[in-house]
């Protein structure tokens, strides 16, 4: 029978057999697919050792010159995401080298970035026409559409930590990505100039104060984070992420993205943590010591540089059994999930 035929169909399969050729589907048929009753994330729960993706990072620094690729990194592709450049279906994660000297050019892209600074002292960042220094331990963000460029004045290698919200843009098809039409951006503030408007807790400007979306600090440096892990009061310990602190917006104190958060989490020598599952996707950075995620039951072990990622609505928890306190660095989806209406967090009893 004709795909399109007008005779009326002797039996329900007949029926069901002629809708694809009309570009139909018979809702209750493809119900669960089209409402799942929870999340069916297509990405897994998965680990990246440093040990191995940095020496394939240095691979890259010796055969491919700065010039050539517009970013040196290599980005960590999900195994349930078919080789797509993402760790979990909305973030795409990165490790990047800029050799002594090297300058990256300038660009910008609908996707919002932050980077953690990992090996280095000597790189910087540019962001719209501000120079940001950078050491091992801080965070850099950069804005959805703002001009970047970054580069290397130091001694030392610097490779750090990039997490975009690039697969999200590309999946709403709302991703746009410009090269700047010189090389380099003029340097127009002061160096440091958000830190210096921004960077004092609590105190702020009154003139030309910016108290939009995303954050006009750009720079959360160790130095702040660091000891605020080990000072924060013990009331304020998560019973699921242990000493946790969330790098925000100065003015608002909501997340220092539109659709991203991060957050610095310390779990103490011999301690765990309850276990809970949340709507929202990580992005781990282990920075310090050593621990386990257990997440679904399997256990993933993290030392400085390994990366995890943890897909949505999957069960996890943390632990530590080693005799050093370890500090974790996070990227989530959170506020994207949240400013929609669609975050759901639940604790899991044992
Ligand atoms: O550092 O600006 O790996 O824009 C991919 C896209 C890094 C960056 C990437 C980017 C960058
Ligand atoms: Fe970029």
């Amino acid at each position: 029978m004709d795909a399109k035929s007008n005779i009326k169909p002797a039996n329900v399969e007949e029926f069901l057999g002629g809708l694809p050729g009309r570009n139909l589907g018979a809702t209750w048929e493809v119900l669960a697919q089209a409402v799942p009753v929870k999340p069916q994330p297509r990405a897994i729960p998965f680990h990246w050792a440093y040990e191995e993706v940095r020496e394939q990072l240095f691979h890259a620094g010796d055969l491919v010159p700065a010039e050539q690729a517009e970013r040196r990194t290599l980005c960590f592709c999900n195994p349930g995401l078919d080789g797509a450049p993402a760790a979990t279906s909305t973030l795409f994660a990165d490790i990047q080298l800029v050799l002594p000297g090297e300058v990256a050019s300038t660009h910008r892209h609908t996707a919002c970035a932050v980077r953690f600074m990992l090996e280095g002292e000597g790189s910087f960042a540019i962001a719209e026409n501000e120079k940001i220094s950078q050491v091992p331990g801080d965070l850099v963000i950069g804005p959805g559409w703002a001009w970047h460029s970054h580069g290397n004045e130091g001694n030392d290698d610097a490779v750090w930590f990039d997490c975009l919200d690039a697969p999200l843009a590309a999946q709403l098809d709302a991703s746009f990505f410009s090269p700047y039409d010189t090389h380099a951006m003029e340097i127009t503030k002061v160096v440091n100039a958000s830190s210096k408007s921004y960077g004092n807790a609590g105190i702020s400007p009154v003139w030309q104060r910016d108290a939009g979306t995303p954050s006009p600090l750009l720079k959360f440096p160790w130095a702040d984070a660091r000891p605020a892990l080990d000072e924060l009061p013990d009331d304020h310990l998560s019973p699921y992420d242990g000493a946790i602190i969330e790098y925000t917006h100065p003015l608002t104190g909501k997340s220092c993205m539109p659709t991203v958060s991060c957050t610095l989490q310390l779990i103490k020598a011999g301690s765990s943590t309850r276990p809970h599952r949340h709507t929202s996707n990580s992005v781990y950075l282990a920075v310090e010591g050593s621990g386990q995620i257990v997440i679904e039951g399997e256990t993933f072990d993290w030392q400085r540089g390994d990366v995890i990622a943890l897909p949505t609505w999957a069960s996890h928890y943390h632990v530590n059994t080693s005799d050093r306190d370890g500090v974790l660095f996070c990227t989530s989806d959170a506020p994207l999930y949240q400013s929609l209406g669609y975050y759901r967090e639940e604790d899991i009893q044992e």
